[in-house]
């Protein structure tokens, strides 16, 4: 028998599922079911959280071909970003050529692992043609007024030469840094082109709540992200200037209010500034403490009149709520600690209700009952909360979001360039959608951003006026970029749009997407503001874009996450791809992190060739049995239990519980067939079943041994195995065999039996069984006994209340258990296996009441005798 040549099957496989175009999907399919990972970001070659990100959608578009449907399985490029600008001045190329070269080599490592993309359907956002949709996209936006042109202060990378969205902000150490290169943010003043998400900030909050097929983490990320608030604005006159808004959601505390403060940014403090060095001072560098600055102008309080002074101070964010707070430092700790610092009083008025008095030193966040509140004094603070709110004409109800509008500005050649054109008497005018694509020109050396650089492309004339104008040279965030590529899958050459309609409509929403879990905020936000934009502008029906969501974890080395700044990368091919592609499969549960170990990855080799070899000594094989014994029943039902078991776990992407039943039933396979001779027509069944069951993790091998058997057209193609006959308790009947082995290994073992010649199984009587049912169906210990009489009158009385006494103490929570006959019948199939580990011969029989034997025997558990 030869081994198992994977190089030489690979090939040869890839070459016929390519002569048989089995991926691609007719134009004309119903409905097929999409399942999509997340397409990479063109970086060089295919790393090891690739390969197992596209195993994953791999396996799972393969097992749903099988099951007869319509597989939407593309795959396409995130080709613009700055790291191929920072590749292509460190090489000496430009951006495009370094790009394609990488794509060039991710679709080599990605065809070397056999999986199965619709190639028909490659989309790369670099080229004009899937950009131009990004332009066309933002055209309508901008007609829909979802986008804006503003003055804003940005988060700056200094090193990168660019903008960053906040979420592209890091946090190390305490210090905030650039995603891609962590140097330290700073912040600049541009005038900036930017998405309004927020107009959708609640339907994106509130349609969490809907996706049922997304984990639970990923959905509180978003929630956190989007961070609604409820509160109210209250506003302050501030004399001879105007007024002041402040959010609050302790409106409670109001009595409690010594003064008020605002952000660096906030008008209030631009005004102050003009007349007071200190204050501009202050604002030129804000300091990260809480030292604050006294402006001038004071405040009126709403409800006593009092005068509070307005501070300026660096802990309000410009961002949250209306920039500006009341300050409560008796019931707020950032307040607290800014009172401390600039000297403000602090006035008391929430008092705890559990009668725990506060420290003096410290403020008490919590609700409580108001005091030195005027009539509001003894108000619970809940109440009180609502009454302030009816009784004062400066208090609105007010929700705030901690998500901010979208920032899709870059400063940087590698991107998709906004179709804007300034004009010095029109202002910015949006270039015409037939101008479109506006192209990217040639790279051009420098630093800073190259489109600056480049007169050709910058000197244009206003579309309205005719005058000279200037071509905006930002260009747009590539998140932009896969916002809306899965709809390009659909239809990557129509003209008329960035998707076709009609199939937009049938075929979305993706059924199944697969990603990072770094991606649970950003991208998985703006696919669904995305969609939800599109379908206002009735391009979509659909207003979510996916509808089961996986989340995958890393693959770690030595504890690490295996990356190219840490040199532990393992390359896929090291140890062959389709090893590599079963083994990432069969380590973990997809959403768990794991170790890469060369063991774990020997055990996954090892066990490809097992297979190979019991199906390649089976297709060699010139003696079959043909009459029937209990062994061929049992392995039969085996078969069955492993199809619905396998099964299910594809259906819940357990590919790590599928590698482990296949394991099993491998090593059931081989016990068997070194039993006696193997009956023909069920061990090859077993096979096959096993063939079609593996193959959509080991695609290749699959194949290789669908062919050995003789198996009809191609694995991939093949139908799902179905079971011959219905196991529902298909996890019962394991139980009770395991558990029953088990028991007999140790009686042996504890007994010390030598040769054991005998085994006795004996199942409980049926009125035990009864019992059990009665029992189980209670849903608390008291009264089962009566019950159980009634169930069991046919028994002795003293047995029946003996056993109600035993079962009583395990109500609730019985665990299911097989009809008395069934659990006869599986034993005796079981025989064999028995027979074959023990060296005992095996039977099988009820007890009746008197024997020994019966007293111990329970539902689910056979009393054993070992002779
Ligand atoms: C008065 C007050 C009294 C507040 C009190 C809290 C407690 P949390 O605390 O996370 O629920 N706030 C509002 N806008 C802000 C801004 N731009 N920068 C910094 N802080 C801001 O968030 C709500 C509270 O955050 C608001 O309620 C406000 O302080 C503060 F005993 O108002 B509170
Ligand atoms: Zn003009």
């Amino acid at each position: 028998m030869s081994g198992y040549d994977h190089t030489q099957v690979q090939e040869f496989w890839q070459w016929r599922w390519e002569q048989e175009d089995v991926y691609t999907l007719p134009e004309n399919a119903t409905d097929p079911t999409y399942v999509l990972g997340m397409f990479p970001y063109t970086s060089g070659s295919l790393h090891m959280g690739h390969v197992r990100n596209y195993a994953i959608t791999d396996a799972i578009a393969r097992y749903r071909r099988m099951q007869d449907e319509a597989v939407l399985h593309p795959m396409g490029w995130d080709a613009f970003g700055l790291p191929a600008e920072n590749a292509a001045e460190e090489r000496l190329t430009d951006p495009e050529s370094w790009t394609r070269s990488c794509i060039d080599r991710m679709r080599d490592d990605m065809e070397s692992l056999g999986f199965g993309y619709d190639w028909s359907r490659e989309i790369t956002t670099c080229d004009p043609d899937y950009y131009q949709w990004n332009q066309w996209l933002f055209l309508q936006l901008l007609e829909e007024d979802l986008v804006d042109y503003r003055g804003a202060t940005v988060n700056w990378c200094p090193d990168c030469e660019t903008s960053l969205a906040d979420a592209q902000v890091d946090h190390i150490n305490g210090e905030e840094v650039c995603w891609r290169c962590e140097t330290p943010v700073t912040t600049r003043e541009l005038d900036q082109w930017f998405f309004t998400i927020t107009e959708y900030a609640d339907e994106l909050l509130d349609g969490l709540d809907e996706l049922d097929g997304w984990q639970d983490s990923i959905r509180e990320r978003q929630r956190n992200w989007i961070g609604r608030q409820e509160g109210w604005t209250v506003t302050f006159e501030v004399p001879a200037v105007g007024a002041v808004e402040t959010f609050t959601t302790r409106l409670d505390t109001i009595y409690g209010a010594t003064y008020i403060a605002v952000a660096p940014t906030h008008d209030l403090a631009k005004a102050a500034a003009t007349e007071d060095p200190d204050v501009a001072d202050y604002l030129a560098d804000p300091p990260e403490s809480s030292r604050g600055v006294k402006t001038g102008f004071s405040a009126t309080h709403p409800r006593t009149g009092e005068e509070l002074p307005v501070y300026v101070g660096s802990y309000v964010l410009e961002d949250v709520g209306t920039g500006a707070v009341m300050g409560v430092p008796a019931h707020n700790e950032r307040d607290f600690a800014f009172a401390r610092a600039n000297g403000i009083p602090v006035q008391r008025v929430i008092e705890p209700v559990d009668g725990e008095d506060p420290l003096p030193d410290e403020p008490f966040t919590g609700d409580g009952m108001l005091t030195n509140s005027d009539e509001y004094d003894g108000l619970a603070s809940a109440a009180a909360r609502s009454q302030i709110a009816a009784d004062s004409e400066s208090v609105e109800t007010s929700r705030t979001y901690r998500l901010n509008d979208w920032l899709i500005s870059r400063q940087r050649y590698w991107g998709t360039p906004i179709p804007i054109v300034h004009c010095a008497d029109c202002g910015a005018v949006p270039v015409p959608e037939s101008d479109l694509p506006i192209e990217l020109p040639d790279y051009e050396h420098t630093t800073g951003n190259p489109l600056e650089a480049t007169p050709d492309f910058i000197e244009t004339t206003c579309p309205e006026c005719g005058g000279d104008a200037r071509r905006e040279t930002d260009t747009m965030d590539t998140f932009v970029d896969s916002s809306w590529y899965f709809l390009r899958f659909l239809s990557p050459e129509y003209e008329d749009g960035p998707v076709d309609p009609d199939l937009a409509r049938e075929w979305m929403p993706i059924d199944v997407y697969v990603g990072g879990e770094e991606h649970a905020v950003l991208h998985l936000l703006y696919i669904r503001f995305m969609t939800k934009a599109l379908a206002d502008l009735g391009l979509l029906e659909d207003r979510e874009p996916v509808t089961t969501l996986r989340g995958i974890g890393t693959v770690l080395y030595d504890g690490e996450k295996m990356s190219k700044t840490k040199r532990n990368v393992v390359a896929p091919h090291e140890y062959g791809p389709e090893t590599t592609r079963f083994f990432v499969l069969s380590a973990a549960h997809p959403t768990q992190d794991f170790e890469w170990t060369a063991k774990d990855v020997g055990d996954a080799y090892d066990f490809q060739q097992t297979v190979y070899d019991l199906v390649a000594d089976a297709a060699d094989r010139q003696e079959w049995r043909t009459d029937r014994r209990a062994a061929d029943e049992y392995l039969e039902r085996a078969i069955d239990r492993s199809i619905v078991a396998v099964t299910a776990e594809y259906d819940r992407f357990r590919f790590h519980r599928v590698a482990a039943e296949l394991r099993e039933l491998a090593r059931l396979f081989n016990r068997y067939r070194n039993y006696g001779t193997p009956h023909e027509d069920v061990y090859r069944r077993g096979l096959r079943a096993l063939a079609a069951m593996i193959s959509p993790m080991t695609p290749h091998l699959g194949e290789e041994l669908w062919n050995l058997l003789r198996g009809e057209g191609l694995v991939v193609e093949a139908a799902w195995p179905e079971p011959t006959a219905a196991v529902p308790d298909y996890d019962l009947e394991r139980t009770l065999i395991h558990g029953t082995r088990e028991d007999v290994r140790e009686i042996i073992d504890v007994v010390d039996i030598e040769d054991p010649e005998q085994i006795e199984l004996v199942v409980a009587q049926d009125w035990k069984h009864r019992a059990y049912e009665q029992a189980r169906e209670a849903d608390a210990a008291d009264a089962i006994v009566g019950e159980i009489q009634a169930a069991a009158e046919d028994a002795d009385p003293d047995r029946v209340s003996a056993y109600a006494g035993d079962l009583e103490g395990a109500v609730p929570g019985l665990d299911p258990v097989l009809a008395p006959d069934t659990e006869r019948e599986i034993l005796t199939e079981a025989a064999w296996l028995f027979e074959d580990e023990f060296g005992a011969t095996l039977t099988v029989r009820q007890a009746t009441d008197g024997e020994d034997l019966a007293e111990r025997a329970r539902p689910g558990k056979p009393a054993i005798r070992i002779e």
